[in-house]
């Protein structure tokens, strides 16, 4: 059963929602989440958005005090924004965060079962790339670049993850306190990777559960070549590291030379 101050088997939760230029989407997304979830709170981390989204973050948390706002000073990429959410959390001792898009393609329904999944887990990834999930209205070169993208991932660098670039995750507190977070460099898409991989070497329990994402109706997407140049460039100078190290320390490695973390 649910109760008024968080979720049971987890404790309370943050939901951090990362916002740039994402007026027409908010308050439909807040909403959604308060129907799905009434036990959450909400950070909307917003970077300044020129079209007015914080002040529509202002008008929704003076209407629900479950719902806060960081004003930051401009944009400084989603990896960033996420950081300070999850300081944010830590510093008002909450015991879980989400990490959620404002655009409607993280459907608030699905983090009940995130939820749940998190009472024996300590990151809990929403897939797209699982037996269950569904992906709506995508393009085939969104597709391919998703699956590409996730593959290199999971080959380069040893990751028993279907969706180590999905941005709809659990993260326990306390799994987050394990992983060096000062370390963290990413700005766009591979701080998801970033953060897979530290949990993988931490050796955190990682769980993932199917979800429905669904593109983004209104508002335009933050995606850009130099994002997915910065995954591929991050990915592989890590896979590097991760083998320099392996052969230094004489750790074990597989065939394909990824690195098994004891
Ligand atoms: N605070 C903050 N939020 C950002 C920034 N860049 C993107 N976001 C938010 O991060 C979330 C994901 O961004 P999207 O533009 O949807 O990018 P995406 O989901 O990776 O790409 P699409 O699949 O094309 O939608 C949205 O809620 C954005 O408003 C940023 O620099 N600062
Ligand atoms: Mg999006």
């Amino acid at each position: 059963m649910r109760d008024e101050t968080g979720h049971p088997g987890v404790g309370r939760v943050l939901v951090v929602i990362p916002t740039y230029n994402e007026a027409d989407n908010l308050t439909w997304i807040v909403s959604r989440v308060r129907q799905a979830v009434p036990s959450v709170d909400i950070l909307v981390a917003d970077d300044n958005s020129p079209d007015g989204t914080g002040a529509v973050a202002e008008e929704l948390a003076g209407q629900d005090r479950r719902v806060h706002v960081l004003h930051r000073e401009g944009k400084q990429g989603l990896g960033a924004a996420y950081l300070a959410g999850f300081g944010w959390a830590r510093r008002r001792g909450y015991d879980a965060v989400v990490e959620m898009d404002a655009d409607g393609s993280h459907a608030p329904e699905d983090l009940p079962a995130m939820l749940t999944a998190a009472q024996d887990a300590d990151v809990v990834i929403g897939s797209r790339w699982t037996s269950g999930a569904r992906v709506l209205n995508w393009p085939l070169r969104r597709l391919l670049l998703s699956r590409c993208g996730n593959l290199y991932a999971r080959l380069a660098l040893g990751m028993p993850v279907s969706d180590a670039t999905g941005g709809y995750r659990v993260y326990r507190l306390s799994a987050l306190d394990a992983l060096d977070l000062e370390s963290v460099c990413s700005q766009g898409y591979s701080f998801q990777v970033e953060l897979s991989r530290l949990a993988h070497r931490a050796g955190v329990r990682i769980v993932e559960v199917p979800i429905t994402f669904a593109e983004r109706e209104r508002g335009r997407s933050k995606m850009s070549p130099l994002i997915v140049a910065e995954a591929l460039w991050r990915i592989t100078g890590w896979a590097v590291a991760d083998r320099r190290l392996a052969l230094r320390r004489g750790i074990h490695s597989t065939p394909t030379g990824q690195v098994r973390w004891p």
